[in-house]
């Protein structure tokens, strides 16, 4: 169906589009930072969350029918076949399981709607096995890729091309009914939209943002299509040099930076002095005969920050750039999103009162836009920020920020802190900040009485050899100092730490592991992950200076997103030493209740806040709930029980297994004359057959 023209009050013709999948227990900061810049220079647009519009949608008793029905059909077609081919034994693996745990999703998002359920550790935890659950069906129902709210893969490959078209063209989305329901919907109220923004800002939005841009290429062929996001500017930057014209056959043009002044002259262009585009002749566009009336790429190629088409087919052209400064400073406006759609019982706003990182040192961080020099530290007046914060608790209700940035300088902290006071504005807040000597146990107390509540560290590594080599500018007795500090003064901390950094010897790894440990009663949340490198960060610009000798990327990764990576102190390591490092971790984990994102245990979440702010600094820093605490799961009551297969699943997964190993074992060696590791979506297909 196809929509034309502009009904309604055409109000809403600018749509700014968050796409699935991410967090869906509170909104992301980009579309509304941009609505509200947009709207305070007269410019109307309308903000579509369908990552969290499709929670519902995947609750609903009709999708649960529907994945049912999927899932036991291509079951029962698979369990009669004598032989299976090598795909087919991988579905058929995921059904098994999907039909073991048919959840009852609606029953979840209930209990993380309902306050005081959310904050009971049992139903809580119940509620994420259900979601979690759900990711188990749909891994089956929309074989071979899978999902979760940190998530959006193919079995095995990295995204490309090719594995882009196969998601489309196979109707595997799993929220593609909901999608399309929702943007006729809006259509029919307000009119075709002239303009859709797309925010590509996680990887795991990377499948249903380039699906949504075909979809509504094919519904509204007139709209103007742009992309924007952090992972899209990582893509343009790091991926092959072919990568922003593929991509311009998916959007009309690419904003891989900041996207304020951009899109105010894009949509002014789009909007004309007569409601049509103006061409580079100064007449409207459209005049010409062309389809919708495109304006001028002349007139586009000037736009700050955009990418688009060279009419003559040479490379894409690069407008100049452009760098978000306090001036600019709008608030961000949420009022087109309904509180009520997020898997969680009240709101939480993210607010970003600083841009950018004052370090900008460290050795593996690729943090926003920090490549492309727009990463200087800028600050939103405080009088600024404590009236945006005012307003936005005024006009939402939202008693609980996260202020969403990079690093907060210690004296902004405090001055933000005084002005809070001084305002009266009682709310509750969490953030991320450096670990800095500024943070004196009575600067703790001030930031502790202003509403802080639970702080993140990027702790890193407890060596003082390795954080030197990663230039984090901090020691271990300072990590040790200031987070005390913090936590004396109540406020719940969280340490990131990883080990594996290029040149961390197996000693250095230890140390990390023995600061967590002596540390682990004012320590309420932590994580040791393992070093992944980042395009765009010092180590990728200049490997070998950190030891590393080998970087490479598979054939597939078009995006440039997973360098394989290799390093002479890695490659001393034994599997023994890893072991005894796994285990340590294991020990101290025992210890506590953590998860990944987004759910409560993880760092920096919204409801792990919530259960902070209920149980204290230590809700997390408890033993795992025993056995008989924990609640039965949560079943759809209409799933049926699960049949007894017919094919051998212990045989079959072993031949998988083995076939994965050996598949993989060659994928991911560097042909030696490209360099690159052959693993693609055809490679893999082609291997299947
Ligand atoms: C705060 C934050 C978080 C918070 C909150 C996240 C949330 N879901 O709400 C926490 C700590 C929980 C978090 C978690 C994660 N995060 Co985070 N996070 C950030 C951080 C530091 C700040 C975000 C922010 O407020 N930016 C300010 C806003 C205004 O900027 P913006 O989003 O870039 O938007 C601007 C432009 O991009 C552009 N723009 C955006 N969209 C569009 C669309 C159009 C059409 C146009 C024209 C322009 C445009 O205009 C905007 C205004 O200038 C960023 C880094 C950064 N500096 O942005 C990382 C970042 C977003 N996170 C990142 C990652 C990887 C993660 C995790 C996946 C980490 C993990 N390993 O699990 C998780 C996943 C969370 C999830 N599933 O949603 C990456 C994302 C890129 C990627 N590679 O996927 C970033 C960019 C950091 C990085 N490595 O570079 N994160
Ligand atoms: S890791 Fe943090 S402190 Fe270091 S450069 Fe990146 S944003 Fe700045």
């Amino acid at each position: 169906m196809e929509i034309k023209g502009a009904a309604g009050s055409g109000i809403a013709r600018n749509w700014l589009i968050h796409p699935s999948f991410a967090d869906p227990t509170w909104p992301y900061v980009s579309l509304p930072t941009l609505k509200g810049y947009l709207a305070a220079r007269g410019i109307p647009s309308t903000v579509l969350d369908l990552n969290a519009g499709c929670v519902d949608f995947l609750a609903a008793p009709e999708t649960a029918a529907r994945l049912r029905t999927t899932v036991l059909s291509r079951f029962s077609r698979l369990d009669a076949r004598r032989q299976l081919t090598r795909a087919e034994q991988m579905e058929y693996l995921r059904l098994l399981d999907a039909l073991e745990c048919f959840p009852d999703v609606a029953a979840a998002a209930a209990i993380l709607r309902d306050p005081e359920r959310l904050t009971d550790p049992a139903a809580c935890r119940v509620a994420r096995d259900a979601f979690e659950d759900l990711f188990v069906v749909l891994e089956a129902a929309c074989f071979p890729f899978s999902f979760s709210f940190n998530k959006a893969a193919h079995l095995i490959a990295p995204w490309d091309f090719d594995a882009l078209e196969a998601y489309i063209n196979s109707g595997a989305s799993p929220v593609a009914p909901y999608t399309r329901e929702r943007l006729l919907g809006l259509a029919q109220a307000d009119g075709a939209p002239r303009f859709v923004g797309l925010s590509l800002t996680f990887v795991s939005q990377i499948p249903e943002t380039f699906r949504l841009c075909r979809e509504v290429r094919e519904l509204f062929p007139e709209a103007f299509i742009v992309l924007g996001g952090p992972c899209l500017g990582q893509i343009t930057r790091h991926g092959n040099p072919d990568v922003s014209s593929r991509l311009l056959d998916f959007a009309d043009a690419l904003c891989p930076g900041e996207g304020e002044k951009p899109l105010e002259l894009l949509l002014n262009l789009l909007a004309g002095d007569d409601g049509r585009p103006a061409g580079d002749d100064g007449r409207p566009a459209g005049d010409d005969g062309r389809p919708g009336g495109r304006p001028g790429p002349e007139r586009l190629a000037q736009i700050p920050n955009l990418i688009t088409r060279d009419p003559a087919g040479g490379p894409p052209r690069h407008g100049p750039a452009w760098v978000w400064s306090p001036e600019d400073a709008v608030a961000p406006d949420y009022s087109d999103l309904d509180m009520g759609a997020y898997l969680a019982p009240s709101p939480m706003l993210l607010y970003s009162p600083t841009r950018g990182c004052y370090w900008n040192r460290c050795s593996f961080c690729a943090y926003g836009f920090n490549q492309d020099g727009a990463h200087t530290y800028r600050e939103v007046p405080v009088d600024r920020a404590v009236a945006d914060l005012r307003r936005l608790h005024e006009q939402t209700g939202a008693k609980h920020f996260y202020f969403s940035c990079d690093v907060i300088a210690p004296k902004y902290a405090f001055a933000l802190a005084e002005a809070l006071l001084a305002d009266g504005l009682e709310i509750l807040w969490s953030t991320d900040l450096r670990l800095e000597a500024a943070y004196t146990p009575e600067r703790c107390r001030l930031l502790y009485k202003s509403g802080l509540r639970a702080v993140a560290f990027g702790v890193e590594s407890g060596s003082p050899k390795t954080l030197k080599c990663m230039d984090k500018g901090t020691t271990p007795e300072r990590i040790r100092t200031v987070n005390r500090a913090f936590h004396e003064a109540g406020i719940a901390t969280a340490w990131m730490t990883f080990t594996g950094h290029p040149g961390e010897t197996f000693s250095q790894a230890e140390a990390t592991l023995a600061l967590l440990e002596a540390e682990r009663d004012r320590v309420d949340q932590f994580i040791v992950g393992t070093f992944d490198l980042t395009p765009g960060s010092r180590i990728h610009a200049a490997p070998a200076d950190f030891g590393v000798d080998q970087l490479t990327y598979t054939r597939g990764d078009v995006f440039g997103l997973f360098p394989i990576w290799s390093d002479r102190a890695a490659r001393a390591r034994s599997p023994e030493q890893l072991h005894e490092l796994s285990v340590r971790v294991d020990r101290l984990a025992a210890g506590y209740r953590l998860d990944h994102y987004p759910w409560a245990g993880a760092i920096s979440t919204h409801h792990s806040f919530l259960h902070l702010l209920r149980h204290g600094q230590r809700a997390f820093a408890q033993p795992r709930l025993r056995r008989r605490d924990a609640l039965p799961p949560l079943r759809d009551p209409a799933a049926p029980p699960p049949p007894r297969p017919r094919q051998d699943p212990d045989r079959l997964a072993e031949q998988v297994d083995r076939f994965l190993g050996r598949y993989l074992e060659r994928a991911l060696t560097p042909d030696p004359q490209t360099g690159l590791a052959p693993l693609s979506f055809s490679h893999f297909m082609q291997a299947l057959k």
